[in-house]
């Protein structure tokens, strides 16, 4: 008897080899930037922090979760992220905007927050901005400019590089 067989007459050694194949795979599409925005009204902006990682040749995905309407979703994302392999999450909300620093809350990945505007804002977005800058200490949330998701794609992509 040579080698030691998985059944069917495959040896072991196949068996890891195309597991090995499909999981080099999965990884060579995994995305290792999240961007999530609290509302599909945000997604105007938050689509060009995702142009500016597909043109550096960063994966990526874009999700709409809100930390007000689906807390759950949020909490659950968030959770996950550092097991499914993303790196940095970059979370744009406006208003009362909750959004990056409950993901920071639940996550040790470095989190960039996008404060937006949106049809009731106040003050051009500085309820947002406010309300994403100022964590308390312990939780960080980097902050990019007002509607500036492009800065926060090109942070990620100077973490994800020096990391
Ligand atoms: N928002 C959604 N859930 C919590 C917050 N803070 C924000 C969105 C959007 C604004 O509320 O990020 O910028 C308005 O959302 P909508 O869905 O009413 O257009």
């Amino acid at each position: 008897m040579s080698g030691t067989t998985a059944g069917d007459g495959e040896s072991l050694a196949e068996v890891q080899g195309e597991v090995e194949q499909a999981l080099s795979g999965l990884a060579v599409d995994a995305p290792l930037v999240g961007i999530i925005m609290g509302s599909a009204s945000d997604m105007p902006v938050m689509e060009k922090a995702a142009k500016e990682l597909t043109e550096r040749g960063i994966s990526n995905e874009i999700r709409v979760m809100s930390a007000h309407r689906d807390p759950d979703t949020v909490a659950d994302y968030s959770k996950n992220a550092q097991m499914r392999g993303l790196k940095v999450i970059i979370a744009g909300a406006g208003l009362a905007a909750a959004l990056p620093g409950v993901v920071a809350a639940h996550t040790a990945l470095p989190v960039i927050g996008v404060p937006l505007t949106s049809s009731m804002s106040v003050a051009g977005g500085l309820d947002a901005l406010l309300s994403i800058v100022q964590m308390p200490p312990g939780v960080p949330v980097a902050t990019v400019g007002v509607d500036n998701a492009k800065n926060a794609a090109a942070l990620a992509a100077r973490i994800i590089d020096t990391a």
